[in-house]
């Protein structure tokens, strides 16, 4: 079991005891351990990429904290805090990034600019994607449990470089939405685009 205790500053002044408890409540044990496995994994990867480990280790272990709020709670959250009635028509697959910090900040007073970034950009991910976004994106699609061909040609491409792993993992990602005939959010599309792009320079 980890035992990582991270800045109170960053924590909104919880402990990890403190933190666990409350995923406790929002999450079932399968996505808490999920959670768990991509914060190891985060760490990881932020030793290997020098960035910051407290950063990549906490949003790691938080990223998925909204993932199982009920859609008629996000649904209100959407309308009531202005994120545009556009959102409404994805799902939680897309909401529990970019919406569901606004949980986070309730419930925990997670603030960090830079864990919050990276939490709402987990999913779709960004054009602009720093080092600790990638960090965030990689390390929930190559976790341990992950096992599909996909996952595994991104786990060997993150030995090396963060920018083709995420490359790889859009590629995954939209292939998936594209078979399944989902709607595709405008960032994951854009996304696609700028990492094509950066993976040619
Ligand atoms: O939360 P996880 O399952 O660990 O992983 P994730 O946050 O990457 O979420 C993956 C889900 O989100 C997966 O079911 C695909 C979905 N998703 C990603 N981009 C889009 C999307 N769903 C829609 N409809 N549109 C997108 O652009
Ligand atoms: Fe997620
Ligand atoms: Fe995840």
């Amino acid at each position: 079991m980890n035992d990582y205790e991270y800045p109170l500053t960053m924590t909104g002044g919880h402990t990890r005891q403190q933190i666990l408890a409350k995923m406790h409540e929002r999450l079932s044990d399968g996505r808490l351990n999920h959670c768990l496995r991509v914060e190891e994994t985060s760490r990881v990867l932020a030793k290997r990429f020098n960035v910051n480990v407290d950063e990549a280790g906490l949003t790691g272990l938080l990223h998925d904290y909204a993932k199982e709020i009920p859609v008629p709670e996000y649904q209100q959250v959407i309308v009531r805090e202005g994120y545009g009635q556009d959102l409404l028509q994805y799902g939680r697959g897309v909401w529990h990034g970019m919406v569901g910090t606004w949980f986070l900040q309730q419930d925990l007073g997670i603030s960090d600019p830079n864990v919050i970034r990276a939490i709402n950009r987990h999913t779709t991910g960004h054009p602009d994607m720093t080092d600790l976004d990638m960090i965030t994106f990689v390390a929930d699609f190559i976790e341990p449990d992950r096992t599909l061909p996909g996952e595994i040609a991104a786990r060997k491409a993150a030995e090396t470089s963060l920018t083709k792993a995420t490359m790889i993992e859009l590629q995954n990602t939209l292939t998936y939405l594209v078979d399944r005939g989902a709607l595709i959010h405008p960032l994951t599309f854009s996304t696609f685009n700028a990492f094509t792009k950066r993976v040619q320079d």
